[in-house]
C-alpha cells in the first residue's frame, strides 16, 4: 500500500535500492533486496528533495501563437486527437514516433509501446538505445540474452573484477560500496580501464588508462597474451565455444606490445592484467558506456565477450560479463517492448508466430515492419516523423547533436511531452502533459540484475497533474478513434498481469509474489513464487538455446582526428578527444537533481578536466574559463587541470544544461545498434578571452 512512509524504490540508477521518505522528509533506504542494509547513495537520499519544488508541472498546456497556456485536460487530449488524427490520415501511422520512459514503470512502458503498436507503427523506442544498445546488440547475438549474466550477489565470489569503460563508484555507487568495494577489500584484485582515474580507480590495483575508442587493440592484446602464455581454459573452449581455431589463428597475428601501445597503455602492464584476469578461479567482467557509447560500440563488446569465453568466465558464479544499467527501469522498459524491432520479451517484430500471440492477447496484430530508433527518429522529424511523443525523457539536451535537435523539435507539427518539470524538450511542445514523479505512483521496475520490484506512492501528484499511467490510458481512449480498442485497467497490477502473459522472461511472476521482495527473470510459469527466479544465467546453455558460443575475431578501425594529430582544416590547431559523462550527484540532463539545492552544493564546480600538459600548450591555468567548440556547436566551461586525465583527452558532465555538452556530439552512429558515439568527439579548445 501506499502512504507517508510507503517503502518504494530509488528512482535514479539502475541499482535499484529501497527507499522511504523519513519523516525528516528526506529518502531513508529500508532492507531491500538490493540495499540490504539500507545503505543509500547521496542521491537516494535526495530523491524526495523536489518533489514539492515550485517548478513542477501542474497544469496541461498547449501552444497558442508562440505560448504554452494552461488550459483543461479536455482541451490537452481534444489537441493530441486532433494533431494526431491528421497526421495519421494525411501520412499513415509511422509519421509518429513513441519515446518510451526507461526511468518509468514496466507498466507504464508497456502501455505506452502497446498504443504505438495498436496504432499502427513500431516507431517506439527508450533510452536503452543511448546507454546499452551495443552490448545488447553483440550480447544477444553470442549468448541469447543482453542483460548480466550474473547477480550482484554471486558476483561478491570473483576474485578478479575487470572493470572496463565503467565507473560504479558514482554510477552504480551502492553496486559498488556493499558488493565490489567489501569484495576488494577481501583479496579480490580490481582492474579498471578508462581513460580517467576516478573514484573507482582510487580502488583499483590497476589501471589501464586507455585512449577513448581504442579498447578492441587492448582486448585483443589481452586474448593474445592468454594464448600466448597458454592460459586459456581449454576444456571450455571445447565443451562451449565454437569457431575456435578461426579466432586462433586471427589473434595470433597480434602483437600485443604493438596493439598495447596502440591503445595508448604500457605494454608490460597490460600482459599483468592479462595474467591476472585468465589466471584467476573466477573473474567477473563488468561494462559500461565508455565501451558501449562509440562508433564501434558493439564491436568493443564483442572484442569483451571473446576474453570470457577463452578463460571460461561465463555460466558460473562470480563470472560473466556484466553490463551495468543506466535508469532504474532501463532493463524493464527494454524486457516489456519499448524497442523498435522487438515485441515484449525481445520476440522480433518480423516474427509472425509472436505477432499473433500479440494479437490473441490485444485483439490487435502489432506491425511487422521494424521501426526507427530513437535517434533515428529525430533524423527523421519533420519529414518521415511528423508527430512525436515524448515520455519521460528529455531528448532536447540527451540526443546527439543538439542544435540539430532543437531546429528538428521545432520542425515537428506536433510535439507532445509528458512530464513532471519543465526541460529543454518542452521548450519546443505543442502540449505539455504533467505528470507524476516516481513518489506520486505505484508500479514495477526492474533493476541491472534483472530483480523486478514494486514502487510505492508517498502521495498524490500536484495540483492536476495526474499520474503517467492514468493519462496514457486516457490517451488510448482518446485516440481510439484510430484504432477499436481503448484501454481500459484500474490499477498497475491488473496492466502487470498482462504484461507478464506476453513477456516470457515475466511468465510465472504476480505483485503478490514480489511483495517487498523482488522476483528475478527468467521467471518461468508454475515457478516457486519464493524462489526469486534464476541468478546466473547461461550455466549449460547460453539462453539462445546453444550449448556454444561463437568466438568473433574483431578488428579495431582507426578513429579519425587522432589525439594530438595536426588537423589541416584548423590552420595547425590540434584537436582533443572529449568523452563525455557523469559525476555520482548529478543525473542524466539534471532536469531533477540540479533542483535539489543539496546535491548541487555537493558539488558546485562542473569543470572541463584537462591534462597540464594540454593546458599549457594552450596557455590555459586551473579555474580559466575556456572554449570547447567543433563543427557542430560550441560550448563555455571553466577548467580543471589535472593529471587524473590521460593526455590528448578532456571531460565534461552532461548534467548541465546551461552549457549543453550535446551541442559538440555529432551525427555518427553505430551501425549495428544505432547508439551515438558520446564518448570521443573531438573538440577544440582555447582561452577565453
Ligand atoms: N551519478 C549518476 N549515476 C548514474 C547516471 C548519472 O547520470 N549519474 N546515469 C545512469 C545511466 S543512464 C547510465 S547509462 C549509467 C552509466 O554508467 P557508466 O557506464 O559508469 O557511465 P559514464 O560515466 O558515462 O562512463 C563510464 C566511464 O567510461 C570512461 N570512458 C570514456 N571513454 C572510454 C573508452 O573509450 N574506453 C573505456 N574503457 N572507458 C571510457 C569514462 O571516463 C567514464 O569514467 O549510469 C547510471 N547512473
Ligand atoms: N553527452 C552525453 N549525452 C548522453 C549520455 C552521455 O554519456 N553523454 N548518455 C546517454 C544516456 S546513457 C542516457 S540514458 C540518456 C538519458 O537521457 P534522458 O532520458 O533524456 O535524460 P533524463 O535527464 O534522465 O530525462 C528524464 C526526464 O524525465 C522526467 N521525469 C522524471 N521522472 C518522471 C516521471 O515519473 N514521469 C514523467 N512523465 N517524467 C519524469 C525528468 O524531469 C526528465 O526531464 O542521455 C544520453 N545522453
Ligand atoms: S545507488 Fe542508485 S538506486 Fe541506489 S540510492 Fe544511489 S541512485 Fe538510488
Ligand atoms: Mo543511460
Amino acid at each position: 500500500m501506499g502512504g507517508e512512509n510507503a517503502k518504494s524504490i530509488c528512482p535514479f540508477c539502475g541499482v535499484g535500492c529501497g527507499v522511504l521518505r523519513a519523516d525528516s522528509g528526506k529518502g531513508r533506504g529500508w532492507k531491500a533486496p538490493v540495499n540490504r542494509r539500507g545503505e543509500l547513495c547521496p542521491k537516494g537520499v535526495a530523491a524526495y528533495d523536489v518533489l514539492e519544488h515550485d517548478d513542477r508541472l501542474t497544469e496541461p498546456q498547449v501552444r497558442e501563437d508562440g505560448d504554452l497556456i494552461s488550459v483543461s485536460w479536455d482541451e490537452a487530449f481534444a489537441r493530441i486527437e486532433t494533431e494526431f488524427g491528421r497526421i495519421v490520415a494525411d501520412h499513415g501511422p509511422d509519421a509518429l514516433g513513441f519515446f518510451a520512459s526507461s526511468g518509468c514503470t514496466n507498466e507504464e512502458n508497456y502501455i505506452l509501446q502497446k498504443l504505438a503498436r495498436v496504432l499502427g507503427t513500431n516507431n517506439v523506442d527508450n533510452c536503452a538505445r543511448l546507454c546499452h544498445s551495443s552490448t545488447v546488440a553483440a550480447m544477444q547475438s553470442r549468448f541469447g540474452a543482453g542483460a548480466m549474466t550474473n547477480t550482484l550477489s554471486d558476483l561478491t565470489e570473483a576474485d578478479c573484477f575487470l572493470v572496463c569503460g565503467s565507473n560504479p563508484a558514482e554510477q552504480h555507487p551502492i553496486i559498488f560500496s556493499s558488493y565490489l568495494a567489501p569484495a576488494v577489500n577481501e583479496g579480490t584484485t580490481l582492474i579498471h580501464i578508462d581513460p580517467r582515474e576516478n573514484r573507482t580507480t582510487e580502488l583499483a590495483d590497476h589501471h589501464l588508462p586507455v585512449k577513448p575508442g581504442y579498447d578492441i587493440p587492448l582486448l585483443n592484446a589481452m586474448c593474445a597474451v592468454i594464448f600466448e602464455d597458454g592460459l586459456e581454459n581449454t576444456k571450455f573452449l571445447r565443451e562451449r565455444v565454437s569457431d575456435v581455431s578461426a579466432f586462433r589463428e586471427f589473434i595470433s597475428g597480434i602483437d600485443p606490445h604493438e596493439q598495447a601501445e596502440v591503445a595508448g597503455v604500457d605494454p608490460d602492464e597490460l600482459r599483468t592484467v592479462a595474467r591476472i584476469y585468465a589466471s584467476a578461479d573466477r573473474s567477473a567482467a563488468f561494462t559500461g558506456m565508455g565501451m558501449s557509447q562509440h562508433r564501434y560500440g558493439t564491436a568493443n563488446v564483442h572484442a569483451l565477450l571473446n576474453l570470457a569465453l577463452v578463460t571460461g568466465n561465463v555460466g558460473k558464479r562470480g563470472t560473466g560479463v556484466n553490463p551495468l544499467r543506466g535508469k532504474n527501469n532501463v532493463q524493464g522498459a527494454s524486457d516489456v517492448g519499448a524497442l523498435p524491432d522487438v515485441l515484449p520479451g525481445y520476440r522480433p517484430v518480423t516474427d509472425g508466430d509472436a505477432r499473433a500471440e500479440i494479437a490473441d492477447a490485444w485483439g490487435v496484430e502489432p506491425p511487422a515492419k521494424p521501426g526507427l530508433t530513437e535517434v533515428e527518429m529525430t533524423h527523421e522529424f519533420g519529414d518521415g516523423i511528423r508527430g512525436a511523443f515524448v515520455f519521460g525523457e528529455n531528448i532536447g539536451a540527451t540526443e546527439p547533436n543538439a542544435n540539430r535537435i532543437s531546429r528538428e523539435l521545432d520542425s515537428l507539427d506536433c510535439l507532445v511531452v509528458q512530464e513532471i518539470f519543465p526541460n529543454e524538450t518542452t521548450a519546443h511542445a505543442d502540449v505539455v502533459l504533467p505528470a507524476s514523479s516516481w513518489a506520486e505512483k505505484a508500479g514495477t521496475v526492474t533493476n541491472t540484475d534483472r530483480q523486478v520490484q514494486r514502487m510505492r506512492p508517498t502521495s498524490d501528484p500536484p495540483g492536476n497533474a495526474r499520474t503517467d499511467l492514468d493519462i496514457l490510458c486516457e490517451l488510448s481512449g482518446r485516440l481510439a478513434n484510430l484504432t477499436d480498442e481503448p484501454f481500459d485497467y484500474d490499477e498497475p497490477e491488473a496492466v502487470f498481469a498482462e504484461l507478464t502473459r506476453v513477456t516470457p522472461q515475466y511468465a510465472g511472476m504476480s505483485y503478490a509474489g514480489i511483495g517487498e521482495k523482488s522476483q528475478r527473470w527468467p521467471f518461468p510459469k508454475g515457478a516457486d513464487e519464493d524462489s526469486g527466479g534464476i541468478g546466473v544465467l547461461h550455466r549449460e546453455r547460453f539462453s539462445s538455446g546453444a550449448r556454444r558460443a561463437p568466438l568473433v575475431p574483431v578488428e579495431h578501425v582507426e578513429l579519425v582526428d587522432e589525439e594530438n594529430g595536426e588537423d589541416g582544416k584548423n590552420s595547425g590547431r590540434k584537436p582533443l578527444v572529449l568523452t563525455t559523462g557523469r559525476v555520482i550527484e548529478h543525473f542524466n540532463s539534471g532536469v531533477v537533481t540540479r533542483r535539489s539545492d543539496v546535491l548541487t552544493h555537493l558539488r558546485s564546480t562542473d569543470a572541463l578536466q584537462i591534462h597540464p600538459n594540454d593546458a599549457a600548450e594552450r596557455g590555459i591555468e586551473d579555474g580559466n574559463r575556456v572554449v570547447v567548440e567543433n563543427e557542430n556547436g560550441r560550448v563555455e566551461a571553466s577548467v580543471a587541470v589535472t593529471p587524473s586525465i590521460r593526455p590528448g583527452v578532456v571531460f565534461l558532465t552532461f548534467h548541465f544544461a546551461e552549457r549543453l555538452v550535446n551541442r559538440l556530439t555529432g551525427d555518427e552512429l553505430d551501425p549495428e545498434s544505432k547508439i551515438p558515439t558520446y564518448k570521443h568527439v573531438p573538440v577544440y579548445v582555447r582561452r577565453l578571452e
